[in-house]
């Protein structure tokens, strides 16, 4: 391989959430500095700064839900609350010394690719050029608001889960939820309690899995990990192998995936007796299909005195309640809207074009595409991490980021060792790896018969099909037949070398 100068490649992430953090923080361990993070946000963390609903809890367990290279022994609970995830992302940030880096309060409206590198622009009127540029923006960030007649002359208050305002007042009002996903069964167990009267509006019924969500991680376990990191780094290695088990029960049918989903028909047996209320509750789908809620105390809620579960469509919205299309008339104080997200927009409205202009909605006219999550065709030195694909339903999250990051590095590599200058996927490689993906999807549970934020406008399911081993092999080292490479000549390698990233 032809070695010029050493460069070193100016870098631009995009987002400072699990995928921001998890590429920064790989790059840096790689040797890569000249980085800077664009953060739309006012703080680190992305869907955990984002979302602070009551209630919020992360439904994966906290030892799993950690960056493979920051283990913290010391979760205060088995499911971690949304701010101790919060909190942990700083303290992420601090550790590895991201914070020189970090540029909040920095929303990327443009990108553009101009044959050499990337100019971006950001909502403060700044303009940043670097060699590289990382979309880490998450799947879950806009809020989905449903076209409901009326919804804008709502007398009372009104807020979506994902941008909950502290200063609505819950306690002793009259309470409504609209959407019955992983959300809405979160704040409907939070808000009942203390709520006048609880209403939730489900148009589909999800199963929810029993877990005892609130259970705490023993002082002493935590200690003992702190105290022993090789056990600590063992049982990360087996939460990683045992959600495995996770990812083989959605892929495929077998006797495992009939007992999850007979756990899922004997929690609502066991917790709901009535059957009139058990009926309404009931899915039409099988258990799984939809993204899995989990809850201890859900069922509890919905069953008391001052809570209803209304499955009638909602035909408007009134200024003092919601009328539903039986006619009746349901008054409202607080309206909550657990309406889920626009999910498949990834770094979108940003307005992103790549090689001879491309924009990103004629890359995607067909839906959001990515070679193995992470490369678009039309756009060179562009990644995604956690982009289209991404695992949201069976492997750790941190994980897949980890190596897509690391899988980056490599082509880094390359740019400062002068070998490549450009790297962009084919259309070729991009469509058969869709192929592959849509011949995968065909046992997965997703694919058994429900609607859910899974699929796209085009019908497509926008999730890994494939097991871990199956995700490492492909991310491990970059295959060059996939990708075009370009490289300058060495007078203007010089000339273009080593530009800073922040301007
Ligand atoms: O959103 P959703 P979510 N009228 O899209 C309903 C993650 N998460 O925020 O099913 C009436 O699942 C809609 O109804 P239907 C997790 O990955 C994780 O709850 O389309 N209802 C549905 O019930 C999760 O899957 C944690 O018929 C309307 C609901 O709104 C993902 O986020 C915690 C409607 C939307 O459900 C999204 O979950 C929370 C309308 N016009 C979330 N429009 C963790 O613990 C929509 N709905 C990690």
């Amino acid at each position: 391989m032809a070695t010029t100068s050493p460069r070193d490649p100016s870098i631009i992430i995009v987002g400072a959430g699990v995928a921001g953090v998890a590429t920064a923080v790989t790059f840096k361990r790689a040797g890569f500095e000249n980085f800077v993070i664009l953060e739309k946000g006012a703080d680190v963390g992305g869907v955990w700064f984002w979302n602070r609903y009551p209630g919020l809890t992360c439904d994966v367990p906290s030892q799993l839900y950690q960056f493979g290279f920051a283990p913290k022994a010391d979760w205060s609970r088995i499911w971690a609350s949304g701010p101790e995830i919060q909190r942990y992302h700083r303290d992420v940030v601090e550790q590895f010394g991201l914070a020189p880096h970090l540029r909040l309060d920095s929303e990327v409206t443009d990108a553009r690719f101009d044959g050499r590198a990337w100019t971006v622009g950001t909502a403060d009127g700044h303009t940043r050029t670097a060699d590289f540029v990382i979309a880490a923006t998450g799947v879950l960030h806009h809020p989905f608001i449903p076209d409901i007649p009326g919804l804008d002359g709502f007398g009372g208050e009104v807020v979506h889960t994902a941008r909950w305002d502290d200063a609505i007042e819950t306690r002793g009002k009259r309470v409504a939820v609209i959407g019955s996903g992983s959300t809405g069964v979160q704040i409907v167990s939070a808000l009942q309690p203390e709520a006048a009267k609880l209403t939730q509006f489900a148009r589909t019924p999800q199963w929810v899995l029993w877990a005892p969500m609130g259970v705490r991680q023993p002082r002493l376990f935590g200690k003992a990990l702190a105290a022993a990191p090789a056990l600590h780094n063992l049982l990360y290695d087996v939460s990683l192998w045992a959600s495995g088990i996770l990812a083989d029960i959605v892929l495929r049918p077998s006797w495992r995936r009939r007992l999850v989903q007979r756990f899922a028909r004997w929690s609502l047996r066991a917790q709901v007796r009535d059957k009139a209320l058990r009926e309404r509750l009931t899915p039409d789908y099988e258990p799984l299909c939809k993204r899995q809620v989990l809850s201890g105390t859900y069922y509890r809620a919905i069953r008391a005195d001052n809570a209803e579960l209304v499955t009638e469509r909602i035909a408007e919205i009134t200024s003092s309640g919601i009328r539903t299309a039986d006619g009746r008339e349901h008054p409202v104080d607080v309206l909550v809207l657990a309406t889920g997200f626009h999910p498949h927009n990834y770094m979108r409205p940003m307005n992103l074009r790549g090689r001879d202009g491309i924009t990103i909605d004629e890359a995607w006219e067909k839906g959001p595409m990515a070679y193995r999550m992470t490369a678009i065709p039309g756009f060179p030195n562009l990644f995604t991490v956690l982009g289209p694909n991404s695992p949201t339903g069976s492997i750790s999250l941190q994980y897949s980021a980890e190596l897509t990051a690391r899988y980056l590095t490599r082509w880094l590599e390359r740019f400062r060792d002068g070998s490549v200058d450009t790297v962009e996927v084919t259309e070729e490689a991009t469509a058969r790896f869709n192929d592959e993906v849509a011949e995968a999807m065909g046992p997965t549970v997703w694919n058994t018969g429900c609607n859910s934020w899974y699929f796209t406008d085009n019908n497509t399911i926008d999730l890994w099909p494939f097991d871990r081993k199956t995700m490492t092999a492909m991310l491990t080292e970059p295959d060059d037949r996939d990708y075009r490479v370009t490289r300058r000549d060495a007078t203007s390698d010089q000339a273009a070398a080593a530009a800073p990233a922040e301007q």
